[in-house]
Protein backbone atom coordinates (compact mmCIF):
# COMPACT_ATOMS: atom_id res chain seq x y z
CA UNK A 1 0.00 0.00 0.00
CA UNK A 2 2.85 2.12 0.93
CA UNK A 3 4.00 2.00 -2.97
CA UNK A 4 0.41 3.53 -3.92
CA UNK A 5 -0.20 6.27 -1.37
CA UNK A 6 1.50 9.12 -2.67
CA UNK A 7 1.30 12.83 -1.33
CA UNK A 8 2.03 15.22 -4.26
CA UNK A 9 3.03 18.73 -3.00
CA UNK A 10 5.61 21.42 -2.26
CA UNK A 11 7.19 20.56 0.67
CA UNK A 12 7.08 24.30 2.07
CA UNK A 13 3.05 24.69 1.70
CA UNK A 14 1.43 24.60 4.89
CA UNK A 15 -1.33 23.06 3.35
CA UNK A 16 0.65 20.02 2.45
CA UNK A 17 2.21 20.25 5.98
CA UNK A 18 -1.52 19.77 7.62
CA UNK A 19 -1.99 16.54 5.38
CA UNK A 20 1.67 15.12 6.26
CA UNK A 21 0.98 15.90 9.84
CA UNK A 22 -2.77 13.50 9.42
CA UNK A 23 -0.94 11.29 7.67
CA UNK A 24 1.95 10.21 10.21
CA UNK A 25 -0.75 10.94 13.27
CA UNK A 26 -2.44 8.15 11.82
CA UNK A 27 0.55 6.05 10.67
CA UNK A 28 -0.29 5.70 7.51
CA UNK A 29 2.86 5.16 5.04
CA UNK A 30 3.17 7.56 1.83
CA UNK A 31 5.76 8.59 -0.24
CA UNK A 32 5.84 12.29 -1.30
CA UNK A 33 6.58 13.73 -5.14
CA UNK A 34 7.47 17.44 -4.56
CA UNK A 35 5.90 19.04 -8.12
CA UNK A 36 7.34 22.25 -9.64
CA UNK A 37 5.19 25.38 -8.54
CA UNK A 38 3.66 26.23 -12.50
CA UNK A 39 3.55 23.26 -14.19
CA UNK A 40 2.32 21.66 -11.31
CA UNK A 41 -1.18 22.67 -12.33
CA UNK A 42 -1.05 20.10 -15.10
CA UNK A 43 -0.97 17.37 -12.94
CA UNK A 44 -3.03 18.82 -10.41
CA UNK A 45 -5.73 19.46 -12.99
CA UNK A 46 -5.47 15.72 -14.38
CA UNK A 47 -4.92 13.88 -11.31
CA UNK A 48 -8.07 15.76 -9.37
CA UNK A 49 -9.36 18.94 -11.30
CA UNK A 50 -8.20 21.74 -9.44
CA UNK A 51 -5.07 24.20 -9.01
CA UNK A 52 -3.90 23.42 -5.42
CA UNK A 53 -1.80 21.28 -3.51
CA UNK A 54 -1.63 19.09 -1.92
CA UNK A 55 -3.38 16.12 -3.98
CA UNK A 56 -3.02 12.52 -2.18
CA UNK A 57 -3.24 9.53 -4.66
CA UNK A 58 -4.26 6.43 -2.50
CA UNK A 59 -4.65 3.26 -4.27
CA UNK A 60 -7.04 3.92 -7.39
CA UNK A 61 -8.75 7.08 -5.32
CA UNK A 62 -7.11 10.50 -5.57
CA UNK A 63 -8.20 13.52 -3.44
CA UNK A 64 -7.45 16.86 -3.83
CA UNK A 65 -7.31 19.46 -1.39
CA UNK A 66 -6.39 19.06 2.30
CA UNK A 67 -9.75 19.57 3.82
CA UNK A 68 -11.00 16.88 1.61
CA UNK A 69 -7.94 14.73 2.14
CA UNK A 70 -8.86 14.79 5.60
CA UNK A 71 -12.24 13.70 5.86
CA UNK A 72 -10.91 11.08 3.27
CA UNK A 73 -8.68 9.84 5.87
CA UNK A 74 -10.93 9.85 8.54
CA UNK A 75 -13.38 8.21 7.51
CA UNK A 76 -11.42 4.98 5.48
CA UNK A 77 -8.87 5.01 8.50
CA UNK A 78 -10.62 5.84 11.40
CA UNK A 79 -7.86 4.25 13.76
CA UNK A 80 -6.14 7.27 16.05
CA UNK A 81 -9.48 9.39 15.12
CA UNK A 82 -8.56 13.40 14.83
CA UNK A 83 -12.35 14.48 14.65
CA UNK A 84 -14.96 13.35 17.70
CA UNK A 85 -17.74 11.20 16.54
CA UNK A 86 -20.48 13.50 17.93
CA UNK A 87 -21.55 16.31 19.79
CA UNK A 88 -20.91 19.60 20.58
CA UNK A 89 -17.17 18.58 20.23
CA UNK A 90 -17.23 17.26 16.84
CA UNK A 91 -18.67 20.67 15.93
CA UNK A 92 -16.14 22.84 17.36
CA UNK A 93 -13.61 21.04 15.77
CA UNK A 94 -15.04 21.28 12.53
CA UNK A 95 -15.48 25.02 12.46
CA UNK A 96 -12.04 25.12 13.70
CA UNK A 97 -10.39 23.54 11.37
CA UNK A 98 -12.52 26.17 8.14
CA UNK A 99 -11.37 28.99 10.71
CA UNK A 100 -7.43 27.90 10.53
CA UNK A 101 -7.67 26.96 6.90
CA UNK A 102 -8.72 30.54 5.73
CA UNK A 103 -6.37 31.91 8.50
CA UNK A 104 -3.83 29.48 6.05
CA UNK A 105 -4.23 32.21 3.40
CA UNK A 106 -3.59 35.52 5.63
CA UNK A 107 -0.20 33.50 7.11
CA UNK A 108 1.17 32.71 3.41
CA UNK A 109 0.46 36.21 2.26
CA UNK A 110 1.55 37.98 5.68
CA UNK A 111 4.75 35.71 5.31
CA UNK A 112 5.51 36.20 1.68
CA UNK A 113 5.50 40.00 2.93
CA UNK A 114 8.01 39.16 5.37
CA UNK A 115 10.26 37.23 3.11
CA UNK A 116 9.75 37.26 -0.56
CA UNK A 117 13.04 38.12 -2.13
CA UNK A 118 14.81 36.47 0.37
CA UNK A 119 16.85 33.90 -1.54
CA UNK A 120 16.77 31.16 1.07
CA UNK A 121 12.84 31.19 0.23
CA UNK A 122 13.62 30.06 -3.05
CA UNK A 123 16.64 27.57 -1.97
CA UNK A 124 13.34 26.22 0.52
CA UNK A 125 11.12 26.21 -2.64
CA UNK A 126 13.77 24.53 -5.56
CA UNK A 127 16.38 22.57 -3.13
CA UNK A 128 14.28 19.37 -3.27
CA UNK A 129 14.46 19.34 -7.70
CA UNK A 130 18.26 19.56 -7.16
CA UNK A 131 17.94 21.72 -10.33
CA UNK A 132 21.11 22.75 -12.27
CA UNK A 133 22.12 26.51 -11.24
CA UNK A 134 21.26 28.06 -14.36
CA UNK A 135 17.85 26.72 -14.64
CA UNK A 136 17.11 27.78 -11.16
CA UNK A 137 18.38 31.12 -12.02
CA UNK A 138 16.01 31.36 -14.79
CA UNK A 139 13.04 30.04 -12.59
CA UNK A 140 13.65 32.30 -9.47
CA UNK A 141 12.50 35.41 -10.62
CA UNK A 142 9.70 33.96 -12.28
CA UNK A 143 8.12 32.32 -9.65
CA UNK A 144 9.15 35.26 -7.49
CA UNK A 145 6.59 37.34 -9.31
CA UNK A 146 3.70 34.53 -10.11
CA UNK A 147 3.79 34.01 -6.41
CA UNK A 148 3.45 37.66 -5.91
CA UNK A 149 0.64 37.91 -7.97
CA UNK A 150 -1.05 34.58 -6.99
CA UNK A 151 -1.63 35.50 -3.34
CA UNK A 152 -1.60 39.12 -3.65
CA UNK A 153 1.67 40.64 -1.90
CA UNK A 154 1.07 44.13 -2.22
CA UNK A 155 1.77 46.38 0.60
CA UNK A 156 -2.02 47.04 1.45
CA UNK A 157 -3.27 43.58 1.20
CA UNK A 158 0.30 42.31 3.08
CA UNK A 159 -0.74 44.70 5.70
CA UNK A 160 -4.41 43.70 6.39
CA UNK A 161 -3.08 40.16 6.35
CA UNK A 162 -1.25 41.09 9.44
CA UNK A 163 -4.25 41.74 10.99
CA UNK A 164 -5.74 38.71 9.98
CA UNK A 165 -2.92 36.76 11.43
CA UNK A 166 -3.31 38.46 15.09
CA UNK A 167 -7.19 37.36 14.96
CA UNK A 168 -6.72 33.72 14.16
CA UNK A 169 -3.59 34.43 16.79
CA UNK A 170 -6.97 35.45 19.92
CA UNK A 171 -8.49 32.27 18.41
CA UNK A 172 -5.83 30.09 19.44
CA UNK A 173 -5.77 31.59 22.36
CA UNK A 174 -9.48 32.10 23.25
CA UNK A 175 -9.45 28.18 23.14
CA UNK A 176 -6.59 27.10 25.14
CA UNK A 177 -7.42 30.11 27.85
CA UNK A 178 -3.91 30.73 27.53
CA UNK A 179 -2.00 27.94 28.61
CA UNK A 180 0.15 26.55 25.88
CA UNK A 181 -0.22 22.71 26.85
CA UNK A 182 -3.62 22.52 26.21
CA UNK A 183 -5.55 21.58 22.90
CA UNK A 184 -7.93 23.22 21.24
CA UNK A 185 -10.79 20.92 21.66
CA UNK A 186 -11.11 18.85 24.66
CA UNK A 187 -8.15 16.89 25.95
CA UNK A 188 -5.91 15.31 23.02
CA UNK A 189 -4.77 16.15 19.44
CA UNK A 190 -8.10 16.78 17.15
CA UNK A 191 -8.37 17.91 13.77
CA UNK A 192 -8.40 21.90 14.61
CA UNK A 193 -5.00 21.54 16.23
CA UNK A 194 -3.27 20.01 12.88
CA UNK A 195 -4.70 22.58 11.15
CA UNK A 196 -4.24 25.71 12.91
CA UNK A 197 -0.52 24.37 14.38
CA UNK A 198 0.78 23.59 10.64
CA UNK A 199 -0.95 26.74 9.01
CA UNK A 200 0.43 28.65 11.73
CA UNK A 201 4.26 26.79 11.57
CA UNK A 202 5.62 29.13 9.08
CA UNK A 203 5.56 32.07 11.46
CA UNK A 204 7.23 30.25 14.24
CA UNK A 205 9.51 27.83 11.85
CA UNK A 206 9.67 24.27 14.55
CA UNK A 207 12.30 22.28 14.20
CA UNK A 208 12.26 19.84 11.47
CA UNK A 209 9.72 21.19 9.76
CA UNK A 210 10.60 22.95 5.72
CA UNK A 211 10.79 26.38 7.39
CA UNK A 212 13.72 25.85 9.68
CA UNK A 213 16.02 26.24 6.52
CA UNK A 214 14.89 29.97 7.21
CA UNK A 215 16.01 30.41 11.26
CA UNK A 216 14.65 33.13 12.99
CA UNK A 217 18.61 34.08 14.49
CA UNK A 218 19.12 34.55 10.71
CA UNK A 219 16.27 36.95 9.65
CA UNK A 220 16.69 40.88 9.27
CA UNK A 221 16.30 42.58 12.10
CA UNK A 222 13.01 44.03 10.99
CA UNK A 223 11.33 40.53 10.34
CA UNK A 224 12.60 39.40 13.64
CA UNK A 225 11.05 42.76 14.71
CA UNK A 226 7.45 41.75 12.82
CA UNK A 227 7.66 37.68 14.29
CA UNK A 228 9.33 37.73 18.11
CA UNK A 229 5.71 39.56 19.75
CA UNK A 230 3.98 36.44 17.75
CA UNK A 231 6.72 33.99 18.98
CA UNK A 232 6.95 35.05 22.48
CA UNK A 233 2.56 35.00 22.67
CA UNK A 234 0.81 32.27 24.26
CA UNK A 235 -0.56 31.16 20.67
CA UNK A 236 3.80 30.93 18.98
CA UNK A 237 4.65 29.11 22.08
CA UNK A 238 0.97 26.58 21.62
CA UNK A 239 2.11 25.94 17.87
CA UNK A 240 5.93 25.50 19.01
CA UNK A 241 4.28 23.05 21.89
CA UNK A 242 2.60 20.81 19.74
CA UNK A 243 4.83 20.16 17.26
CA UNK A 244 6.84 19.40 20.08
CA UNK A 245 5.06 16.72 22.00
CA UNK A 246 2.43 15.83 18.86
CA UNK A 247 4.25 16.42 15.82
CA UNK A 248 4.74 12.61 15.26
CA UNK A 249 6.53 11.44 11.97
CA UNK A 250 6.75 8.18 10.22
N1 LIG B 1 -7.77 24.89 0.15
C1 LIG B 1 -6.56 24.29 -0.33
C2 LIG B 1 -5.46 25.32 -0.36
C3 LIG B 1 -4.14 24.74 -0.85
C4 LIG B 1 -3.21 25.80 -1.37
O1 LIG B 1 -3.53 27.01 -1.36
N2 LIG B 1 -2.06 25.35 -1.88
C5 LIG B 1 -1.10 26.25 -2.47
C6 LIG B 1 0.27 26.06 -1.86
S1 LIG B 1 0.27 26.63 -0.18
C7 LIG B 1 -0.98 25.94 -3.95
O2 LIG B 1 -0.99 24.80 -4.34
N3 LIG B 1 -0.83 27.00 -4.76
C8 LIG B 1 -0.54 26.85 -6.14
C9 LIG B 1 -1.56 27.44 -7.05
O3 LIG B 1 -2.57 28.02 -6.58
O4 LIG B 1 -1.35 27.34 -8.26
C10 LIG B 1 -6.18 23.09 0.56
O5 LIG B 1 -6.58 23.10 1.74
O6 LIG B 1 -5.56 22.15 0.08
Amino acid sequence: MSQTRILYQFPISHYCEKSRWQLDHKGLPYVTRNLLPGPHRVRTRLMANIDTLPVLRDGKRTIGDSTKIAYYLEKYYPHDSLIPAAGDDRQKVIELEQQFDRYGIYVRRWMYGLVLGQAAVMDAMFDPFHLPKFIKSLLVPITERGIAQLYGIRPDKVAAAGEKVLEGLALIERHIKGDPDRYLVGDKLTLADIAAASLYAPLLAPPGTPWDMMPFEQQPESVQQALQPIRDSAAGQWVLRRYQKDRVRL
